[in-house]
């Protein structure tokens, strides 16, 4: 049938999503639309990211705040965003988020997902101009339609999700999916205003040349991750780290290379969050044929207990993850 032909490189993001959408028999399009809803929020991020390095300029260039309106951080900006599309495009009745403690209801009682999402990570690197990104996570709710949405929606585990993806604002925009069948790449066209599809069927080689980690942690970590990047050093591989997880497991995914994130004596649970940065990321690195662990386990079966609890990462290429496991316990 049409709708399991497979998709030319230049098709745009909702039309994918529409022949996704025919290909499920008695699908209602309410995951697609939610879909298209976060790609909107994540163009209007990719404009305000671009402004933003003259946001605080006034005077003779002219593009200067809007009288009266108060400055606030891009991260800020990206989560108001966000949330304001999810809760206006209808289908989302709950979402957490890194900028915010609690569970932020929608009052969409009767939308059936929830959303995970850390709006803009790496705002170190915003300030310098370095590439940010935007990850997000989907699961399909576990209480009744009707309600609000509990923790329960929330620590259902990395198995659950039905889609993830992310958002690489970079030399030029892009937005990594899954729902689960594979990895898609669509690249920001300005001049449409539109994802176009760029990397059809994403694979991770299984090994390749590059690790990524805070070198100046490396005292820190655990030996066996000691003497797996000693290795590393020995076969003369390529050091990469930008300090941005999106940057750093993107070009890892499509050039081949592991990122590691360990626990430290200091944080032994590591940095980075465990709903909406470690379970989208090692979603999308296991469809496109990667591996993710915490160190000692899968990290899609680690059990969440807390929305904003941390993990150990390492995720990247197969043959790279395992030879990390043969050089000792990890964590
Ligand atoms: P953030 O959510 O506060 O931006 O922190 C997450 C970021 C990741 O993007 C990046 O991989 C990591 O922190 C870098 O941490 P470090 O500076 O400790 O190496
Ligand atoms: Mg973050």
């Amino acid at each position: 049938s049409l709708a399991n032909l497979a998709l030319p490189v230049g098709t745009t993001l909702d039309r994918f999503i529409m022949r996704k959408q025919l290909a499920v028999p008695y699908a209602t399009g309410e995951l697609s639309q939610l879909l298209r809803d976060m790609a909107l929020a994540s163009k209007i991020i990719n404009r305000e990211i671009n402004r933003a390095g003259l946001m605080d300029i006034t005077g003779s260039a002219g593009s200067g705040n809007v009288q009266g309106e108060t400055q606030q951080k891009l991260d800020v900006v990206a989560n108001i965003r966000f949330i304001r599309a999810l809760k206006n495009g209808g289908q989302t009745c709950a979402i957490i988020s890194e900028e915010d403690d609690d569970i932020i209801h929608t009052g969409n009682l009767n939308a059936r997902y929830v959303v995970a999402i850390d709006p803009l990570d790496g705002s170190s690197n915003i300030d310098v101009n370095v590439s940010i990104g935007t990850i997000f996570s989907i699961y399909r709710r576990i209480t009744p339609v009707g309600t609000p949405a509990t923790l329960a929606d929330f620590l259902q585990g990395g198995d659950q999700q039905v889609a993830a993806g992310y958002i690489l604002y970079g030399s030029s925009t892009i937005l990594v999916l899954t729902t689960g069948d594979g990895v898609n790449g669509f690249t920001y066209d300005l001049s449409l205003g539109e994802y176009i599809l760029s990397h059809p069927g994403l694979s991770q080689p299984p090994i390749g040349q590059i690790f990524s980690c805070n070198e100046g942690n490396v005292l820190d970590y655990p030996v066996s991750v000691q003497t797996y990047l000693q290795t590393c050093r020995q076969q003369r591989l390529t050091g990469r780290y930008i300090g941005s997880l999106v940057a750093d497991f993107h070009r890892n995914l499509i050039k081949g290379g592991i990122y590691l994130y360990p626990p430290t004596v200091k944080t032994p649970n590591g940095k980075l969050r465990l709903l909406y940065e470690c379970f989208p990321m090692a979603f999308i690195a296991e469809q496109a044929g990667g591996v993710a662990t915490n160190g000692p386990i899968r990290l899609l079966d680690v059990a969440p207990d807390n929305l904003h609890q941390r993990s150990p990462l390492f995720i990247g290429s197969a043959e790279m993850i395992r030879q990390l496991n043969g050089s000792g316990d990890v964590g």
